[in-house]
């Protein structure tokens, strides 16, 4: 077994009370997050909510005499001096931003996950080998928040050098109508110095990096496991702007075949986009598909209109980098022909990609030791869910993912987590940090 020299019963016994501090921060975090307006939390990417979350993360760790610091983009980094600082450190966290009515887990239980496994590294006098920084990610959320041509993960992105300038304006915040730009200015970080230096975070100093996330999906409840070990993290195609454009006219007078409906149209659309979707599985492929947002202009629509606009998004996501190449050119192919045959004209907009991501084997191995080692009763898992680890692994830093059982899924207010599975999950990512 990878070397223990650290793990002791001291740490152990840390690390249980250590857990104390995680229900202070998830508390807080819920009720200084909590949606003024209804369920939920709301901790909008590079706004208010956000920000509260990382000043009750930038207090914890200053409570925990953690180095404290941010980078141009307002990624927060709260680092646990080890023996050898110049070698490259371990690298823990999440994004701290949430979607709107979000659950107060998404992203959050990686950032506490990795400041209680610190506090009781203090606690219990445990000097690591190397560095760990818990990073609390900007902006991974980004497309439930602003729209326009963007590749998401904004913050992990941005300190690793794969954000480009363009990005800045032609994102923009559905609410606001601020681009990228202005909301990181009005956040007080500064846009401009990001690209006039080098990635906060190069590969080399990196020595890997380990997120502690919620599953997400139900397959952990399903079959009785506390933990999961991602084995990979899909990658995307999404179109945020897509619209379908027809004709509005009168809903009584006018035959079928003078109609340009758009609302029919696009349900075309998304039915032959399922259908597709249904073959690749019956190959044995893997692949989702959600359209999210669906939506007439309440402001002229009607019931005795046949509607001339419906705009709507795409979200596409596997494993396999070529189904996603086959699912692009098919979302363009059946809006060329249903276009057609409907006389109507889909604009279906920017088309973001995120490339599917694989988790390091050996960080993989490593953490199903740990689980013996343990007594941790743990499964390998996909994730559905794109994350920022996929951009630490794009860059070449090996990278892994413990999941964590919740129930009641996620992206809504009734997201849930138990307490113990996340105390066995902490206890993994500590041990993991004590090989090596
Ligand atoms: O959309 C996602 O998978 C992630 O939760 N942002
Ligand atoms: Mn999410
Ligand atoms: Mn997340």
């Amino acid at each position: 077994m990878a070397g223990q020299r650290s793990w002791t019963d001291e740490l152990s016994r840390a690390l249980d009370t250590e857990m104390a501090l995680a229900d202070r921060l998830f508390r807080k975090l819920k009720e200084r997050t909590g949606n003024p307006s209804g369920k939920g939390v709301v901790r909008d990417s590079y706004g208010k909510g956000e920000q509260i979350a990382h000043e009750i993360c930038t207090e914890a760790a200053r409570a925990l005499d953690l180095d404290v610091s941010t980078d141009f983009a307002g990624n927060l980094y709260m680092t646990l001096p080890g023996e050898d600082r110049a070698a490259p450190a371990w690298f823990t966290g999440s994004h701290l931003d949430s979607v709107p009515s979000g659950g107060n887990y998404d992203g959050a239980a990686g950032v506490v996950a990795g400041l209680a496994a610190l506090a009781a590294f203090r606690r219990a006098g445990t000097k690591l080998a190397r560095d760990v920084t818990v990073v609390g990610t900007r902006a991974e959320e980004v497309g439930s928040w602003f729209t326009g041509r963007h590749s998401g993960h904004v913050g992990s992105r941005a300190a690793l050098g794969l954000f480009s300038e363009e990005e800045l304006d032609s994102a923009v915040r559905q609410d606001t109508g601020l681009s990228m730009r202005r909301h990181m200015e009005q956040s007080g970080f500064d846009p401009k110095a990001l690209f006039a230096s080098p990635p906060h975070l190069a590969p080399s100093r990196l020595k890997g990096w380990v997120e502690l996330h919620i599953e997400q999906g139900p397959v952990l409840e399903r079959e009785g496991y506390p933990v999961g070990v991602v084995t990979g993290i899909r990658g995307t195609v999404r179109a945020r702007d897509a619209a379908c454009i027809g004709a509005y006219t009168h809903s009584g007078a006018v035959p079928r075949e003078y109609r340009q409906d758009a609302v029919i149209a696009a349900a075309d659309f998304i039915g032959a986009m399922d259908q597709a979707w249904e073959r690749v599985l019956a190959r044995g492929g893997d692949l989702v598909f959600t359209v999210g947002k669906l939506y007439t202009d309440a402001s002229v629509h009607a019931l005795s209109k046949v509607p001339g606009e419906v705009r709507f998004c795409i979200d596409l996501r596997s494993q396999d980098e070529t189904v996603l190449q086959e699912m692009a050119e098919l979302v363009q192919r059946h809006a060329q022909a249903i276009g057609k045959k409907r006389r109507v004209r889909f604009e279906i907009g920017p088309v973001s990609t995120q490339h599917p991501a694989v988790m390091d084997a050996t960080f993989r191995r490593t953490l199903m030791e740990g689980c013996r080692a343990l007594g941790i009763a743990a499964m390998d898992i996909p994730s559905g869910a794109g994350h920022d680890a996929a951009e630490f692994a794009h860059v070449g830093v090996p990278a892994a993912m413990i999941f964590v059982r919740n129930a009641n899924g996620s992206h809504n207010p009734d997201e849930a987590m138990e307490m113990d599975d996340f105390a066995l999950a902490t206890r993994l990512l500590a041990w993991f940090f004590t090989t090596r």
